[in-house]
């Protein structure tokens, strides 16, 4: 048997909830990470025997026997380098959804993160658009909350400014950020309301409370935040002041042709 800790998705993970929280993204026990694992990768380091089983509260009969490595409930992305095994579990759904067998990790009894059904339901979602989709990733960047204070929370406006914020912004999310009013975290309503979102960008912004975004692996959807998060930094950085220049909509479309990306239909002129 392989050692798990070297695994590459567990290596990955470690220095992923680390950077997150360098970059301020991740307080206290603020965030959390759903990675979907690969049966056979993970058999190269577990017996599969399962440890305990926990009740989800929900139903994601797509989910039933998908294997996911996830950050613990109430615990701090600082600490996940020192004790990945308190800090992380590796769960296996079964049961259409309702029940996870504990494969490894939570070894101080924990479970996994109250915001599992937004997870779970969000990976339902992406993978419909997206087979390739294994990543689901929450975290709270100072200034897109900032932002979801004194911008117009309406979809398409909040895209519109991110894109003109950076020239990249719409080559690496053409499809936009959704956003959610403020409702109540580690619900199942929230679950529904996100993975709803989910269908059409990768990124939903949880007004005065963070963000969501999804991908094929930790790298690509931490960059994903991480340009949205830049966005958003250079738009309150200008917001006070008169606008004098900007990128135009000839020139995102110049940039679609470019970069080979479609923006999000009726977004621009
Ligand atoms: O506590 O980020 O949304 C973890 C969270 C809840
Ligand atoms: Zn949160």
């Amino acid at each position: 048997m392989k050692d798990i800790l070297t695994a590459p998705f567990m290596t990955e993970m470690i220095r992923t909830t680390t950077n997150m929280y360098a970059h301020g993204w991740d307080e206290r026990n603020g965030g959390n990470i759903s990675l979907l694992l690969d049966e056979a990768e993970v058999k190269e380091s577990l017996d599969m025997t399962p440890i305990r089983t926990l009740e989800t509260g929900f139903e994601a009969l797509e989910l039933s026997g998908k294997i996911f490595l996830v950050t613990g409930t109430g615990k701090y992305f600082k600490n996940v380098q020192y004790a990945p095994d308190v800090n992380l579990g590796i769960v296996r759904l079964t049961e259409n959804g309702t029940k996870a067998e504990l494969l490894w990790g939570y070894s101080d009894g924990g479970r996994f993160t109250s915001e599992f059904p937004a997870h779970m339901m969000s990976h339902v979602a992406r993978m419909k658009v997206d087979p390739s989709n294994r990543v689901v990733m929450h975290c709270h960047p100072a200034n897109l909350l900032a932002m979801t204070y004194v911008h117009d929370l309406d979809e398409k406006a909040f895209t519109r400014t991110l894109w003109q914020m950076c020239t990249e912004c719409i080559v690496v999310f053409p499809d936009g950020v959704n956003v959610l009013p403020w409702m109540l975290c580690g619900t199942n309503e929230i679950g529904i309301a996100t993975a709803k979102k989910m269908e059409t960008a990768r990124l939903v912004v949880w007004a005065q409370h963070g963000i969501y975004g999804a991908g094929k692996d930790l790298d690509e959807t931490f960059g994903l935040i991480e340009t949205a998060e830049k966005a958003a930094e250079i738009y309150l950085k200008i917001a006070h002041l008169p606008l004098v220049n900007t990128i135009t909509d000839e020139q995102m479309h110049l940039l679609e042709a470019r970069f080979g990306v479609k923006a999000r239909e009726g977004y621009l002129n």
